[in-house]
């Protein structure tokens, strides 16, 4: 059992802790049964549509979208944060499942009209409509100021030509929130339409396998018409509807890292405590206790970095870009080398094909690239620091 001492951390109400408590009921009770199915590039498609079914039936999916079809009134990020450690902990497509479903819908729930949310946010709490989110294209990922997509207006419709990549849910999804560019150059010409999967002219060109399966694909629009009520804000706001989306859901990628390496530092606990050498458990030789404290100490840095952003964003409602790329990448880097030192330390066994931390080292990879890779969070880091300095010293 993972270290729940956390939850008494000031960053927390008692609705947090209860939400916590009863998630890892119900995670433990239900996830195990899909561990087969979400393992395998065959089944996951499948099992990330149940997944979703679950999620709704345990009304856990109300917490990714706002009152009236949710639970908060704006996203509670320290919940998403609670729920994506949770699930990740006990099964990485879980999460991915209940991540989607919030980043697919967040340009609604952020910026929607009322008749688009009310379109959109019942289906996604329900689970009788899937999410994904579509920025990156294949010469626009760390920068989508550079996309090329087009959406041009046409009466009453926008029509979409272009192609989008790396997309999460691709082929299991019926609604995308797609970015695109509606005018000049750069930026300030990007918008963003809800655009569903059988818009005529959309299609799933290509399913992409990762190291660690997961829905993900290509899409390419070809004259795909949609109705020009799918803008969702304003003509130019796609990059900053884009931007204070990340700013969300950052953390709580780093909250999915983090949940992977507390169930990384569970199964090496157990371990070294079973295993001997030379007669004495792992646990007692003092390079396994280095290794251990390593792990804890930056399973704890993480945590206290994912939840002051949270906490920050929920209190205080304001941009959180700094705090979030903190979380993000101190999580994901961090979980990356927790998790090295659980196959490490489990020796032969943590190589071996479907073994839980074989298992983690394949699930934390894409971590580090995906919703702004490291090196993204180290700019977002620096710049405002540099900003802040520069603020402070005018
Ligand atoms: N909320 C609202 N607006 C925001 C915002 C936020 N959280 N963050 C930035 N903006 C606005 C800024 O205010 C600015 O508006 P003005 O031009 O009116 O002042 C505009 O957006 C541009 O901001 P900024 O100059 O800070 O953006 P940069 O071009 O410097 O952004 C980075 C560069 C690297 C931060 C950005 O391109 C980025 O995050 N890239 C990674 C994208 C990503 O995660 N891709 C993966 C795909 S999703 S799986």
């Amino acid at each position: 059992m993972a270290d729940r001492s956390f939850l008494d951390w000031p960053f927390f109400s008692d609705r947090h802790r209860d939400l916590a408590d009863a998630l890892e009921i119900w995670a433990a009770d239900t996830l195990p049964a899909f561990a087969a199915r979400a393992h395998a590039e065959n089944t996951v498609a499948d099992a990330t549509r149940d997944l979703v079914a679950h999620l709704a039936k345990g009304g856990w999916l109300r917490h990714a979208v706002p009152t009236p079809y949710g639970l908060s009134q704006s996203l509670d990020v320290r919940s998403l944060c609670l729920i994506r450690e949770t699930l990740a902990r006990h099964l990485g497509l879980a999460d991915f499942a209940f991540a989607m479903q919030g980043l697919g819908s967040a340009p609604v729930s952020m910026f929607g009209s009322p008749a688009q949310r009310d379109a959109l946010l019942p289906g996604i709490a329900d689970g009788t409509k899937i999410g994904a989110f579509a920025l990156s294209e294949p010469g626009a990922g760390s920068n989508p100021a550079d996309m090329i997509t087009w959406a041009q207006r046409d009466g009453d419709q926008y029509i979409l030509n272009g192609e989008k990549t790396w997309i999460s849910n691709a082929g299991i999804a019926t609604h995308y929130t797609v970015f695109a560019r509606t005018g000049e150059d750069g930026a300030k010409g990007l918008s963003v339409l809800v655009v569903p999967a059988d818009a005529p002219g959309l299609t799933v060109a290509q399913k992409i396998a990762v190291i660690a399966p997961h829905p993900l694909g290509r899409l390419v629009f070809k004259d795909c018409r949609v109705p020009a009520d799918s803008l969702v804000g304003a003509e130019g706001d796609g990059f900053k509807i884009a931007m204070a989306t990340l700013d969300t859901f950052r953390s709580s990628v780093g909250a999915a890292a983090l949940g992977f390496a507390r169930r990384a530092l569970d199964e090496t606990l157990n371990r070294v405590n079973e295993r001997h050498i030379g007669g004495t458990p792992l646990a007692d030789h003092q390079m396994t206790q280095s290794r251990i404290a390593d792990m804890a100490l930056s399973i704890d840095a993480a945590a206290l970095l994912i939840y002051r952003a949270a906490w920050t964003k929920d209190s205080s409602g304001a941009r959180i870009s700094r705090e979030a790329a903190m979380a993000k990448l101190h999580a994901t880097e961090m979980a990356q080398q927790v998790i090295d030192s659980a196959v490490q330390l489990h020796g032969g066994l943590g190589v071996v094909s479907g073994s839980p931390v074989e298992v983690l080292y394949r699930e934390i990879r894409s971590l580090r690239i995906y919703e702004g890779t490291s090196e993204i969070q180290k700019l977002i880091i620096a710049q405002q620091t540099l900003r802040n300095h520069a603020g402070s010293t005018a």
